[in-house]
């Protein structure tokens, strides 16, 4: 019995179709209900116990293998498609959609939070002036801040460079408009950075902007409690912790509170309970000046985060590099299931 099958096995292995019928015609020879391989189903009742083991295995094999020939050869024989032969009530093949980039995913989200409370979309160029993306920020030629961000410059023109933020997209909208402001600026940036787990050269950014009479720091507190309640979670804690930038003064770092550990400590947050998402701090106000703002009569604050940062996060994911390569094997983890 065991001999018949291994004589099929060779069979099958030397077995090339020539056309679909051929194919098919093999196809109702093995797996067809009066086929091969029914028989020998049947037929494993008569083997005694002791090659019951051996026999079954070799019949499983011998249809695993028939399968695999089909499965090998069937699209290989297709015929064209012609008006008549299309089925137009076959369903969609909807696994082979396509998904959003989780980076898309987070902008949409931050955009959406920050949307609920007034905050509208301003975009500009990412090819930007010196005027726009330093000088107007209260980074002034020399100052020791403008090493703070390695610049792409644009040829050998000193003044056409890559933006290295979104805070000229904000001082173009203060140019261009009046107080109140609430306006929120996502978009590309670049920075000449040794690419790693870590860092990029091209990385996405959040700003946002808020100017009116009487904008304080708790303002600015209480919009980013907000935000990351929306973000990470009703749960969710803040802290500021102090720092600098050329453009805000008071400046602060902001951290949340770790939702893995409940502020425990784990391997995520260092073990120090929270995670740093974000900077901000009060629009300093020689850049309101810059700007044709009146900084006796109006404040503001400002924020900004990288979204890859936001992503990491959100998704667990502990390699920045892994947004840029667009492997379908990373993306499509981020589909939507429908
Ligand atoms: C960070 C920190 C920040 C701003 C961005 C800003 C914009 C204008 C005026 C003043 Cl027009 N400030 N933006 C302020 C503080 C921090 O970003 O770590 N970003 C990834």
């Amino acid at each position: 019995m065991l001999e018949k099958v291994n004589k099929l096995v060779e069979k099958v292995n030397r077995f090339t179709p020539n056309s679909e019928e051929e194919l098919n015609n093999f196809r109702i020879e093995y797996l067809g209900k009066k086929g091969l391989l029914n028989g020998l189903f049947s037929a494993f009742k008569e083997v005694p116990s002791d090659q019951k083991k051996d026999f079954g295995a070799a019949i499983n094999n011998l249809k695993v293998l028939v399968q695999n020939k089909i499965e090998d050869y069937k699209d290989g024989f297709e015929t064209e498609e012609t008006e008549e032969s299309i089925d137009l009530s076959r369903p969609v093949a909807l696994d082979n959609l396509g998904s959003r980039h989780p980076i898309s995913i987070i902008r949409n989200e931050i955009v959406e939070i920050f949307n609920r409370i007034g905050f509208t979309i301003s975009e500009g160029p990412e090819i930007e002036d010196d005027w726009h993306n330093f000088s107007a920020l209260n980074l002034p030629k020399e100052h020791p801040a403008r090493d703070m961000q390695d610049t792409f410059f644009i040829q050998t023109n000193p003044d056409v460079l890559l933006r290295t933020h979104t805070s000229s997209v904000q001082v173009r909208y203060m140019n261009e408009n009046k107080p109140p402001i609430r306006t929120l600026s996502p978009g590309r940036v670049y920075r000449n950075e040794a690419v790693s787990a870590r860092a990029h050269c091209i990385f996405h950014q959040v700003e946002g902007l808020y100017i009116d009479e009487n904008v304080s720091f708790a303002d600015l507190k209480q919009c980013l409690l907000y935000f990351a309640k929306e973000m990470f979670g009703e749960k969710t804690k803040i802290r500021l912790r102090p720092s600098y930038f050329p453009f805000t003064e008071p400046s602060a770092e902001v951290d949340v509170s770790c939702n893995i550990c409940s502020e425990k400590g784990c391997n995520v947050c260092k073990n120090t309970g929270y995670l740093e998402i974000l900077g901000c701090g009060m629009v300093d106000p020689n850049v309101l000046e810059n700007c044709g703002i009146d900084s006796k009569k109006y404040s503001g604050f400002a924020f900004g985060m990288g979204i890859e940062r936001i992503a990491m996060l959100k998704y667990g994911v502990n390699d920045l590099r892994l947004f840029f390569e667009n492997d379908v094997r990373f993306l499509k983890q981020f589909k939507k299931s429908i």
